[in-house]
């Protein structure tokens, strides 16, 4: 029969081409169906078919993609160049993420993996630094970087925002954090607190002699985003912090052209990441939300703590190594752990992660008995002790608040 309908998107003997995104899905087909049905529409949806026969002939079918490795539950999908716009990461997912994810016929579809080619990947910025933060803007590359979010996460003033910076960057933490909810609510409001932390921001720099930033969370609209960007810069900030989830690609994408000319990184909180990648046999993985992220240029980004912290996390190891490999020549990203880390985790998230990475601990700076400055100079000797090799119970011999920390929550994993 003429036209093309879904068993032409089925082709175990193609080959693919040099300049073709190759995805790799886990597939289970629904009741009734088999895994080469199913990976016939899978191709078909997320190119240019449809359930029904098509009546078309000729160059279009240049557009589809093929289904060339299918089995043992997983599809390997070649996807042409031409099928995308280049450099609009939104239209890139609605292919390869879009209507398949709902698909009747396959009861559960999970994106794995994606391979970059050359031309599709360079039509995007990548990170303007990457993990070269470090050494640009703090001027360290024998340590990870360090953050801290206040918490309560919201509800705190300006003023108490504010002097709870001024107590970790003096405590030692490198930057402040602001927390994924907090952007410009009446109790502490978005400019105040940017003006408000930098002031603090300074002062603490001229005691320590350290430089200080702030992960300032400008997520918001499309306009009103850029504007907050636009003031972090005016008002000295070396970052801005995005939900990247939340706000979407298209806004990561117009950020990272703002700060272009501004000379600002990035900092990618991964909020609402789980609701694709936490059911394992379903959604997109964390390494593919990775992928994009690396793409649309954020200098940071968190992937997990190897199961040391509160959340569930799907291979930061792994997914570490995809973020420092070669991509085209695209820069790296900087893994940021995060989540119910404290002082007596150091170590071992350092052996399982290395040290070119942020580290973030909010709960297990502010709720140290003694307080945010004691918590922050328990974290830090924790860090510069883990990175010397040395003993946790050594160090805290010369920093009592460590010794504190390690009494309140030993070295135990959270959850
Ligand atoms: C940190 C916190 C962050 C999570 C995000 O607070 O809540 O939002 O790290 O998760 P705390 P992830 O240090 O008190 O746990 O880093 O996995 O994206
Ligand atoms: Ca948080």
């Amino acid at each position: 029969m003429a036209g093309i309908s879904y068993e032409d998107f089925l082709d175990r003997d193609y080959e693919p081409r040099a300049d073709d995104l190759v995805c790799r899905f886990a597939v289970q087909p629904a009741e009734g169906l088999d895994l080469d049905a199913v990976a016939g529409r899978v191709a078909s949806e997320s190119s240019n078919g449809t359930w029904a026969r098509l009546q078309v002939e000729g160059s279009i079918t240049d557009l589809s993609a093929r289904a060339f490795e299918v089995e043992n539950g997983r599809v390997s999908v070649a996807y042409p160049d031409a099928l995308f716009e280049h450099a609009n990461m939104a239209q890139v997912l609605s292919c390869i993420a879009g209507n398949i994810m709902g698909m009747k016929a396959v009861e559960r579809i999970r994106l794995l993996d994606c391979e970059w080619p050359a031309s599709l990947a360079s039509s995007f910025p990548g990170p303007q630094y990457g993990s070269a933060v470090r050494e640009e803007i703090f001027g360290v590359d024998d340590r990870p970087i360090t953050a801290s979010v206040p918490k309560p996460k919201v509800g705190l003033s300006t003023d108490q925002h504010a002097q709870i910076g001024y107590e970790i960057w003096t405590g030692g933490v490198d930057l402040l954090k602001d927390d994924e909810n907090l952007t410009d609510q009446a109790f502490n409001p978005f400019e105040e607190r940017l003006t408000e932390s930098l002031a603090m921001r300074d002062r603490a720099e001229e005691e320590t002699g350290e430089t200080k930033s702030y992960l300032v969370n400008v997520t918001a609209p499309g306009t009103e985003m850029l504007d907050r960007v636009d003031l972090a810069a005016e008002h000295g900030c070396e970052y801005v912090m995005v939900d990247v989830v939340t706000a979407g690609w298209s806004s990561v994408q117009q950020v990272r052209e703002r700060v272009a000319d501004l000379g600002l990184a990035i900092h990618a909180h991964r909020a609402m990441h789980a609701a694709f990648d936490r059911v394992p046999e379903h959604g997109v993985s964390m390494r593919v939300l990775a992928q994009v992220a690396r793409l649309c240029g954020v200098d940071q980004l968190h992937t997990g703590t190897a199961g040391l912290g509160k959340l569930e996390n799907e291979d930061t190891t792994g997914i570490n190594e995809w973020l420092a490999s070669d991509l085209h020549g695209l820069s790296d990203v900087l893994p940021v752990a995060s989540g119910g880390l404290h002082p007596g985790l150091v170590p071992d998230l350092l052996d399982a992660l290395g040290t070119n990475i942020a580290v973030q601990v909010g709960g297990g700076i502010h709720g140290h008995p003694e307080g945010s400055h004691a918590g922050a100079k328990a974290f830090r000797a924790a860090v510069d002790a883990a990175v010397d090799g040395r003993e946790l119970e050594d160090a805290a011999e010369e920093t009592p608040e460590l010794a504190t920390a390690l009494e309140t929550w030993g070295r135990e994993g959270t959850r």
